[in-house]
């Protein structure tokens, strides 16, 4: 940087323009951590801790297709899944001819490994988002993420700081509504009715992802932290990292291959995935794509 030289400001593209709604969130503190004893241990959602927040600001919505398409139309950015020529999509979701599906992986042979499924062909070929334009954007790596936040001059939220969100200022609560269960007095968020993985009724109303204003907002005015799609956080995961947490604005481990994933989809179902809780965990490489994962973004 010059220092003193007069100069123009930098042209308006020289930063994104970010279009997803903001929500203040003051600094404050929390317990961090399952309370409801649905934890998947593996999954490391306990010892609960004590965690303090700096001031932040978080969108209120999933990154949308519209708000994605302004980052490549202003970029060019390519995805890794268009980079890679391929990424993961639900069975039941492939609109694509079956010489384009390119893998069944073992342990999980409800995915299919789709040649030609990007953020735009969410189902690969025969799909597209026309009418999608605020659905949230899927089929992006913690990378692409990455790539967005840098553009838009944003980051993504810190799991501690997505947890402390999710919850809407109830501490200790299973859900961003309370402790209701997510089918009491009707469907309170997108995730999966049926018989998982074979065969989904869509009773909340989606059989993919919906639009990122359904439901009901939390208390913080966030809507659809659970459910819809997964979002990706900062940090690296760590199922033992909760018993080292810094008390203050903690980061995750220093070091790890993977990232968190938080809020579970459209495909958590109660017999298989109860990860559509407060303090439920997930984790992918950074470079991993599906059809049920996305992100918000955090701000100072
Ligand atoms: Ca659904
Ligand atoms: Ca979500």
């Amino acid at each position: 940087m010059q220092i003193g030289t007069a100069s123009p400001p930098p042209p308006s593209s020289a930063r994104g323009t970010h279009a997803i709604e903001q929500v203040a969130i003051a600094a404050g503190s929390f317990t961090m951590g399952d309370s409801s004893g649905d934890e998947n241990p593996a999954d490391g959602e306990t010892p609960r801790h004590r965690v303090r927040l700096s001031a932040f600001s978080i969108d209120a919505t999933s990154v949308t297709n519209d708000a994605f398409a302004a980052f490549v139309d202003a970029t060019g950015y390519r995805t890794e899944a268009e980079v890679f020529g391929y990424s993961a999509v639900f069975h039941l979701a492939v609109t694509a001819p079956e010489q384009d599906i390119v893998g069944v992986p073992p342990q999980t042979p409800w995915w299919r490994g789709v040649r030609g499924a990007d953020w735009r062909h969410p189902g690969g070929a025969g799909s597209d988002i026309v009418d999608r334009g605020d659905h949230p954007v899927v089929h992006v790596s913690w990378n692409d993420a990455q790539a967005y936040c840098a553009w838009a001059g944003r980051r993504l939220p810190t799991e501690a700081e997505w947890e402390y969100a999710s919850r809407g200022g109830l501490d200790a609560a299973k859900y961003p509504w309370g402790d209701e269960e997510v089918d009491d007095g009707g469907w309170r968020a997108n995730i999966f009715q049926g018989e998982f993985p074979a065969r989904n009724t869509a009773e909340d109303g989606w059989s993919t992802t919906a639009p990122v204003r359904s439901f009901a907002p939390n208390g913080f005015g966030l809507w659809q932290t659970v459910g819809n799609v997964w979002e990706w956080c900062e940090d690296r995961f760590d199922p033992g990292y909760y018993a080292q947490s810094p008390e203050t604005d903690p980061q995750g481990p220093r070091s790890g291959d993977v990232r968190v994933l938080r809020g579970g989809s459209y495909l958590c179902h109660i017999s298989y995935c109860n990860r559509y809780r407060n303090s439920a965990r997930s984790q992918n490489t950074p470079d991993s794509s599906m059809g049920n994962a996305g992100f918000r973004t955090v701000a100072r």
